[in-house]
C-alpha cells in the first residue's frame, strides 16, 4: 500500500505504516483504556484522536464549573490496583482539569500516548467487503486500512447548536460550552447571555454570574438540580476507599449504574414511610453530599410518577425557599417532566445564583428565541443584549459522533441511512452489515446511565476475549443479523418502558435534536443485565454474534503474546513516570 500519510514532514519522511489490526477512535477513557488492553493481543494498533490531547469529554468540556457527576473514587480506572492506590483526588466530584490531569497521567504512566495521532479527526470509515478490512480516512488526509475498528466516539460529543436564524451576525464573542477555548474566558465587566440550563447549563451559570457584569440566562425547560455538596475528600473518606477498592468494585459489577452508591434504599418505597419519615430522609439527602444517592432514596422515583411526584415537590420546596423572588423561583420549578428523566443536575450554588443582582432568568418556553441579532437575540416577547453568548445546548447524543463520520458498510450502505430511523444494533456493540465495527458505550447500552469509566473496562475486556477468539479459529469478520438488532431493540424499548424515562422530552430520546427519530437510547436495564447477556454463549460470545470468514492459515497456534504483554495481564508501561503520582503529572498546567 501506498503512504499516504497527512501530517506534516521533514525532507526524509519515514515510512508510515498504513495498515493495522486494529483502530482504536477517541481517546477518552474507553479509547485509551482499548488501546492498553488490547496491546495483549499483540496486534498492530492504532488510535486516532481529534482533541491534541488525552481526556474526551473531559479534554473538550472545559467551561468554568465543568464537573463530573460521579464521585471521584467511583469514577476513575479500575484495572490497574497500583493506580486506584496512589492516584490522589482532592474533591469529591472531580473538576474538568482534575480529570485532564488524570487522563494525561494514564497515557504516559501506561504508554498509551505513543499509540494515539492527536489532533485527527477520522471522517470516512468503509468497510470494503471483499478484503474484510476497513478504510480509515482523516480530515489530516491519513488513509489507513484495519481489520477491526472500535469507536470509542463518546456518548456527548457531537456539538449541538440550534440553528437559530441571524447566528452568524452576532457580533460579539460567542462560544458553545463543549469546544470550550483553552485560554479561557475574561467576563470582567461583560454582559453574557447563556443559551441552556441542562446539566452544562447548571455548573456554567454561578460561576459566570460572579465574574461577568450582567448574565441573562435564556431557559425553555426548567431542571430539577440536587446541591453536589462537593467538598475536599477527607482522608478517612478517601482510607476507607482504597483499604475496601476490590470489594467495591466487585459490588459495581453486579449494580445497574455499575456504581456504589453507599446508603441507596432499593428495598423501600415512598409509600412506605409516613410523611415526616420522608421528609426526613429526604432532607437527609439534600443536605448530605449525595449525588444521585438522592434518587436512591427510594426504589420507586424512577417507576412510579405518584412516587416521582412526592420527591419531585420536595424539590421544589427547596428552590421556594432558596430562591428569593417567588416569580423567578416558579419559573424554575420544573414541571415539564418526573424528577430523574432528563438528567439529574448536581449543582454548586445554581438556585442561590438567581438571587445576584447580576442575573435575569428569561423564560424561552413562551416566548421562543426568534433570532440571534448583531447585539444579542430577540425572543417572541422583546430583545435582549448582551457582548458574549454562551450555548450550553448539549449535543447530538449517543449517535452524533458515529453518524457525523461518514461510515459506510459491507454493502455500501451509509450508517446515518440505516440509522433514519433510530439507531439500532445488537447489545449496544455491532451493527448489522458494519462488520468488525465495535462501539463502546454505543446507543443501546447502558451509557450515560451506568458508570462510564468502568463500564468501558468491562465492554473492552469483553472485546478482548471476543477478538481473541475469533483469531484463534481464524476467524476474520464478525456480524450481527437485523433480526438479533431487532431482538435487542425491543430490550432497550421495555426496559425504557418500565421506567418513566420516556416522559421527558430529553436527549436520551433524541428530543433535543428536531427531525432526530425518537427512540430510546439508552439501556436502562442496567449494566449488570447487559453484562450478564454479554457472557451468554461462552467463548464464541452470544448467539446473534455472527463469526465469517474462516481462514485455517490463520488460525493462531498459541496464544498472543506480543508488544505489551500477555492477553489477560498487558503490562503498564512505566517508562517516563517519575517517583509517587500524588500530584505529579505531566499534564500541561499542573
Ligand atoms: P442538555 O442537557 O441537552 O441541555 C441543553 C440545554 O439547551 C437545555 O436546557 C435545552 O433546553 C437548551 N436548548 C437546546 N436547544 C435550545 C433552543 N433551540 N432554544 C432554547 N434552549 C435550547 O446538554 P448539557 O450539555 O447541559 O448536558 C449534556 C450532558 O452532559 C448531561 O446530561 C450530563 O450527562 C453531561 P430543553 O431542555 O431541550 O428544552
Amino acid at each position: 500500500m501506498t503512504v499516504t500519510q497527512g501530517l506534516p514532514r521533514d525532507s526524509s519522511p519515514e515510512p508510515q505504516e498504513t495498515d493495522f489490526d486494529i483502530v482504536v477512535i477517541g481517546a477518552g477513557f474507553s479509547g485509551m483504556y482499548a488501546l492498553y488492553k488490547l496491546r495483549g493481543l499483540g496486534l498492530r494498533l492504532k488510535g486516532f484522536e481529534a482533541g491534541d490531547g488525552p481526556g474526551g469529554t473531559w479534554y473538550w468540556n472545559r467551561y468554568p464549573g465543568a464537573r463530573v457527576d460521579i464521585e471521584s473514587m467511583i469514577y476513575s480506572y479500575s484495572f490497574d490496583d497500583t493506580l486506584q492506590q496512589e492516584w490522589a483526588w482532592p474533591e469529591h466530584f472531580s473538576p474538568q482539569p482534575d480529570l485532564e490531569v488524570y487522563a494525561n497521567h494514564v497515557a504516559d504512566w501506561f504508554g498509551i500516548r505513543d499509540q494515539i495521532q492527536f489532533g485527527t479527526r477520522v471522517n470516512r470509515l468503509r468497510f470494503d467487503d471483499a478484503t474484510s478490512r476497513w478504510h480509515v480516512s482523516t480530515d489530516r488526509g491519513d488513509e489507513v486500512t484495519a481489520r477491526f475498528v472500535i469507536a470509542a466516539t463518546g456518548s456527548l460529543n457531537a456539538t449541538n447548536i440550534p440553528d437559530f436564524k441571524g447566528a452568524e451576525s452576532f457580533g460579539g464573542q460567542w462560544y458553545h460550552t463543549s469546544k470550550w477555548p483553552k485560554e479561557g474566558v475574561d467576563f470582567a465587566g461583560q454582559r453574557v447571555g447563556i443559551i441552556g440550563t441542562g446539566s452544562t447549563g447548571i455548573q456554567v451559570i454561578p460561576v459566570v454570574a460572579k465574574e461577568a457584569a450582567h448574565l441573562t440566562v435564556f431557559q425553555r425547560t426548567a431542571n430539577f438540580s440536587i446541591p453536589s455538596r462537593n467538598r475536599p475528600i477527607d482522608p478517612v473518606y478517601e482510607r476507607d476507599w482504597k483499604q475496601n477498592y476490590g470489594k467495591y468494585r466487585e459490588m459495581m459489577k453486579s449494580t445497574a449504574s455499575a456504581a456504589v452508591l453507599m446508603g441507596q434504599r432499593m428495598d423501600r418505597s415512598v409509600f412506605d414511610v409516613s410523611d415526616e419519615e420522608r421528609e426526613e430522609i429526604l432532607e437527609r439527602a439534600w443536605e448530605s453530599c449525595s449525588g444521585f444517592k438522592f434518587t436512591g432514596s427510594f426504589k420507586d422515583i424512577r417507576t412510579n410518577i405518584e412516587a416521582n411526584e412526592i420527591v419531585a415537590e420536595f424539590v421544589r420546596r427547596k428552590i421556594r425557599q432558596i430562591v428569593k423572588d417567588p416569580a423567578v423561583a416558579e419559573l424554575l420549578c420544573p414541571k415539564t417532566h418526573p424528577l430523574g428523566t432528563k438528567r439529574l443536575c448536581l449543582d454548586s450554588g445554581y438556585y442561590e445564583t438567581f438571587n445576584r443582582p447580576n442575573v435575569t432568568l428569561v423564560n424561552v418556553r413562551s416566548n421562543p428565541i426568534t433570532e440571534i441579532t448583531p447585539t444579542g437575540l430577540r425572543t417572541t416577547a422583546g430583545e435582549h443584549e448582551f457582548d458574549i453568548l454562551i450555548y450550553a445546548t448539549g449535543f447530538d447524543a449517543m449517535t452524533g459522533s458515529m453518524t457525523r463520520m461518514n461510515v459506510t458498510g459491507a454493502d455500501g450502505r451509509r450508517l446515518e441511512d440505516k440509522w433514519v430511523n433510530g439507531p439500532t444494533n445488537y447489545l449496544g456493540f455491532l451493527v448489522a452489515g458494519f462488520p468488525n465495527l465495535f462501539m463502546i458505550h454505543g446507543p443501546g447500552s447502558p451509557s450515560v446511565l451506568a458508570q462510564m469509566i468502568m463500564s468501558a473496562e468491562w465492554q473492552v475486556d469483553w472485546l478482548y476475549d471476543r477478538i481473541a477468539h475469533m483469531l484463534d479459529r481464524g476467524y476474520q469478520r464478525v456480524d450481527t443479523t437485523e433480526q438479533w438488532e431487532d431482538s435487542w431493540g425491543r430490550e432497550v424499548e421495555a426496559a425504557a418502558n418500565a421506567t418513566l424515562y420516556k416522559r421527558a422530552d430529553s436527549w436520551y430520546l433524541g428530543a433535543n435534536i428536531p427531525g432526530k427519530p425518537r427512540v430510546f437510547m439508552v439501556y436502562v436495564g442496567g449494566f449488570d443485565k447487559l453484562h450478564a447477556a454479554l457472557h451468554r454463549g461462552g467463548a464464541a460470545g452470544p448467539r446473534g454474534f455472527r463469526l465469517r470468514v474462516r481462514d485455517s492459515r490463520k488460525v493462531r497456534s498459541a496464544p498472543a503474546c506480543g508488544r505489551g504483554g500477555t492477553p489477560s495481564t498487558p503490562r503498564p508501561c512505566r517508562a517516563g513516570a517519575a517517583g509517587s503520582r500524588r500530584g505529579s503529572s505531566s499534564s500541561p498546567g499542573r
